[in-house]
């Protein structure tokens, strides 16, 4: 059957299973949306093409699909740029398309022409421009399953137009043919075997859990070995939700805006099994003083990432899922045989630690709104029954601390990147993924406005999200770091609270508009704000310009070095950093 190779992207589309495609016309891919009139993957239409990344990549969180977006040559593809690299960095499934100039002008500085495939090269898993529309269906086929494989990421398909004008013979490939690309996926069972024999042996261990976990859908296998080998569990920034945090065995996150328990159990563990984890410098402070008395059992599907900061004791390349399965299996095997493990004692230390130094905030009833207590409310509320989106910056750590999370697949967020302006779009691919869950974006009113646009696609395409704006009126990490790093030398952090005006913001863009300044109409904003339908909701909390998030590890000092925060007291802190608790 003949086809264009316009058509031929759209059918290889529906082939792959996609619903939606997130995405904006132009130029070089014109020829695409035309037979997408007539094709059963829904297009929706954002208003600037960063949003269509983080949207593809919302959606591919929530799922654990492959989220889809699509651009126009030269800019459209360029404003692509930062999803890709923030996808690339947290590991996320999604596959762009985006047009190219025709195959005749490429090199000439056509108009709206530039190397796409170049420069998205260093942040996408792969990509391939596409020279012939019979290779359109191939190179489909092989984006979806290099995105969606292994360590997941994002790949990139350029076609030029006159490839999606063209006419081929349509044929979906039944087998890829990639002999460069095998990921290892079933565990060395010698490895999985020693690394039982470890975590028997240990006094203290902990389960160092990483953003794989949740790729790896392992939520289930990683509550039993928990369970059965008592080893208590620290979820990071990526990894939140993964674990229930109301779980005996929760620590909590580590790093450096991370929970006292977490960040010390790793420093005093003498045993680090890092599952789907990479020890990023947030996590790890310095490197060379973390957790200095641990053997570490390291298990990731990409072996680049193994031993690539921290030395390792026993190396597991695979699926962590499968690394978790074998381990629970010889860790039944090995306490049959021999007994089980000890780690009562160390369980009492935590146990002791997570009681006294607990996050900590003060909400005075006639004082400032404090971001943590909407938050708190917001967890109290929903009940954890929610998806939550957010921006990157001092809210992101008041919504990673404060929401207790216990769903896998709940908490959506950029936390190699840090890009701002993620909560927004990644909202709208998450509440497009699944239209039932209450969707809420915590988002920063810095970051909010790097993508804010995206409310006209929710409220034209009927996706009711719900943003909860933490209006500092700054920058407000940046204004951290230059009240404590800089002697307080504020320098173009300083936003304002009014402009824009959230409130009638929203409401230009069809939504909703709120405003609340006080601890007490907390519950009453955010219950009107849930029970909007339809269009999305914008709230507007005026909180506190000058709270800080604690604890935390200045960037690049060690672990041992945790600040509580003002709310501890001097002996507080001297105890805390001399690890006084015992049981
Ligand atoms: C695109 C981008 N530009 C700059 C930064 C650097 N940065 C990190 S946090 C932050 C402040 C964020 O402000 P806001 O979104 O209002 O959140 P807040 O910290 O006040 O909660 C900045 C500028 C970044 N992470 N991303």
């Amino acid at each position: 059957m003949k086809v264009t190779g316009a058509q031929a992207l759209i059918r290889s589309l529906e082939q792959c299973g996609v619903e939606v495609v997130f995405g904006l016309p132009g130029g070089a891919i014109l020829p695409a949306y035309d037979p997408m009139r007539e094709s059963s993957v829904r297009h929706i239409l954002v208003r600037h093409e960063q949003g269509a990344g983080h949207a593809a990549e919302g959606y591919a969180w929530a799922t654990g699909r492959v989220g889809v977006c699509m651009a126009t040559s030269g800019p459209g593809a360029t404003n692509l740029v930062t999803a890709l690299s923030d996808a690339y960095m947290d590991s996320v499934a999604v596959v762009a398309v985006t047009g190219q100039v025709s195959r005749p002008v490429i090199g000439s500085d056509a108009f709206q022409e530039c190397d796409t495939t170049g420069i998205t090269l260093p942040v996408t898993k792969h990509n391939e421009l596409v020279l012939a529309p019979e290779r359109v269906a191939g190179a489909v086929a092989e984006a979806f399953y290099i995105a969606s494989t292994g360590r997941p990421g994002p790949v990139l398909v350029d076609i030029p137009k006159d490839v999606l004008q063209a006419t081929t013979e349509w044929s979906w490939p039944r087998t890829l043919d990639l002999p460069g690309y095998r990921p290892t996926v079933k565990p060395h069972a010698k490895r999985v075997r020693e690394a039982a024999a470890l975590l028997r042996r240990a006094r203290r261990p902990v389960l160092y859990v990483g953003g794989g976990v949740v790729k790896a859908n392992a939520h289930e296998a990683l509550r039993a070995l928990a369970e059965a080998a008592q080893v208590p569990v620290t979820t990071t920034l990526m990894a939140r939700g993964v674990f229930p945090d109301g779980h005996p065995l929760a620590l909590g996150m580590p790093g450096m805006h991370g929970g006292y328990a977490a960040v010390a159990a790793l420093q005093e563990a003498d045993l680090l099994v890092a599952l789907g984890a990479r020890f990023d410098d947030r996590v790890t402070g310095e490197l060379r003083t973390f957790a200095p008395h641990a053997r570490v059992v390291h298990a990731d599907i990409d072996p680049a990432e193994i031993g690539k900061n921290r030395a390792v004791d026993v190396p597991i390349v695979g699926d962590v899922r499968l690394v978790l399965e074998e381990l629970v299996a010889c860790w039944r095997a090995l306490v049959a045989s021999e007994g089980p493990g000890d780690t009562g004692a160390w369980l009492a230390v935590l146990d002791g630690w997570k009681r006294r130094f607990p996050y900590r905030y003060e909400q005075r009833s006639d004082g400032p709104l404090k971001p943590q207590f909407v938050v708190d409310r917001v967890s109290a509320l929903t009940g954890g029954n929610a998806v939550l989106t957010s921006g990157v910056g001092q809210h992101q750590m008041y919504a990673s601390q404060y929401f207790r999370f216990d769903r896998p697949r709940s908490w959506i967020n950029s936390g190699g990147a840090g890009t701002m302006g993620f909560a927004v779009p990644a909202a709208m691919g998450a509440k497009v993924a699944r239209p039932e869950e209450l969707v809420v974006a915590i988002d920063g009113d810095g970051s909010f406005q790097m993508t804010a646009q995206e409310l006209a696609t929710c409220t034209v395409e009927r996706i009711p999200i719900k943003v909860l704006i933490l209006n500092n009126g700054h920058l407000g990490m940046v204004r951290q770091w230059q009240e404590l790093f800089y002697d307080e030398r504020y320098s173009e952090v300083q936003l304002g609270f009014d402009c824009p005006d959230y409130v009638r913001l929203a409401e230009a863009y069809g939504g909703v508009g709120l405003r609340c300044d006080r601890a007490e109409d907390v519950d009453a904003t955010l219950e009107k704000a849930f029970g909007v339908e339809g269009v999305p909701v914008v709230v507007d909390f005026r909180v506190d310009a000058h709270e800080g998030v604690f604890p935390m590890v200045p960037a690049g000092r060690s672990n041992d070095e945790i600040i509580l925060g003002p709310e501890f007291s001097p002996e507080e802190q001297a105890a805390a950093t001399r690890r006084e608790v015992r049981a």
